[in-house]
């Protein structure tokens, strides 16, 4: 058998050093910071590194997927709703249809495609990352975000000091899911009010969280469940449909926002 190359320690740590502060200083300043490695940040992220924007999604987690590995009550199957499927079978995921206009697919699957097809696409992670708050500038206009590492939280009180730092994006996407974190950083300091999400009523969330996926504060834009928090719209449970297709139309008007850069095809 062919013996492994002649790599020392030093090569090996070198490596990941030179990579991470590469990709690090490239990415203190981008287009698009999306908050969130859930379905609709990942799909709004692949939308838009397909399109050539630099796009860095900040990720609390060690996993990239949020919900999307296990769909509903544990049991690794996620539902799709009829017209959502387009998106499965854009990404090669199987399913099955279950009845007319449900699918179902294995949650492992699906997910695993959704972060390959946003890895292939360009986008970068900054995994166990924690976003803590937003840049703001005078007139308001959000413009970066600032980050932390996960475990910082996590450290004994005498030696929390750690501050955070600053990166610069043009556009920052809430794809925190539930907690619309990004989104309540304004409403602390009193530039938008949420309402919090509804109870469950699955016919209409899905419709309503398209509808109202968008901008909601100059440079922010809302996707995925982060929506129904701000807006009030019922929660939709173990479906996936939405997430998928808001993540979508966030990118959209992502692009409409920079289409001077990037013109409409
Ligand atoms: O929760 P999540 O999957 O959000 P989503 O894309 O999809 C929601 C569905 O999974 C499901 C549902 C509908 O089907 O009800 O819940 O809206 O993913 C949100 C991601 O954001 C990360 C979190 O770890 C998860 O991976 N996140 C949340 N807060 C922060 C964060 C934060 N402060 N900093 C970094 N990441």
């Amino acid at each position: 058998m062919e013996k492994f190359s002649a790599v020392g320690e030093k090569d090996i740590t070198r490596a990941i050093v030179s990579g991470f502060a590469k990709q690090f200083q490239e990415y203190v300043e981008s287009d698009c910071v999306i908050v969130g490695a859930g379905p609709s940040g990942l799909m709004a992220g692949r939308d838009l590194a397909r399109r050539g924007l630099k796009v860095l999604i900040v990720e609390r987690n060690n996993y990239l997927g949020g919900g999307f590995w296990i769909g509903g009550y544990l049991m690794n199957k996620v539902t799709v709703r009829h017209p959502a499927e387009r998106v499965l079978d854009e990404l090669g995921i199987p399913y099955e249809e279950v009845s007319n206009g449900l699918m179902v697919a294995d949650g492992p699957h699906a997910c695993s495609k959704l972060i390959a097809a946003a890895c292939d696409a360009g986008v970068k992670f900054a995994n166990m990352t924690v976003f803590e708050d937003l840049v703001l500038r005078e007139d308001g206009q959000v413009s970066g975000v600032v980050i932390n590492w996960t475990p910082v939280a996590s450290l004994p009180r005498e030696i929390t000091c750690v501050d955070p730092v600053g990166m610069e994006s043009e556009i920052v996407i809430d794809a925190t899911g539930h907690d619309a974190q990004v989104v309540k950083k304004l409403e602390e300091r009193g530039l938008i009010k949420t309402k919090g999400f509804g109870a469950m009523w699955v016919e209409r969330s899905e419709d309503l969280i398209i509808e109202h996926t968008g901008e909601v504060h100059p440079g922010l834009i809302v996707a995925g469940m982060a929506v129904s928090t701000t807006f009030g719209l019922p929660r939709m449970g173990p479906t996936f449909g939405a997430m998928l297709l808001s993540g979508e139309v966030a990118a959209r008007v992502a692009l409409g926002k920079l289409e001077s850069r990037f013109p409409a095809r």
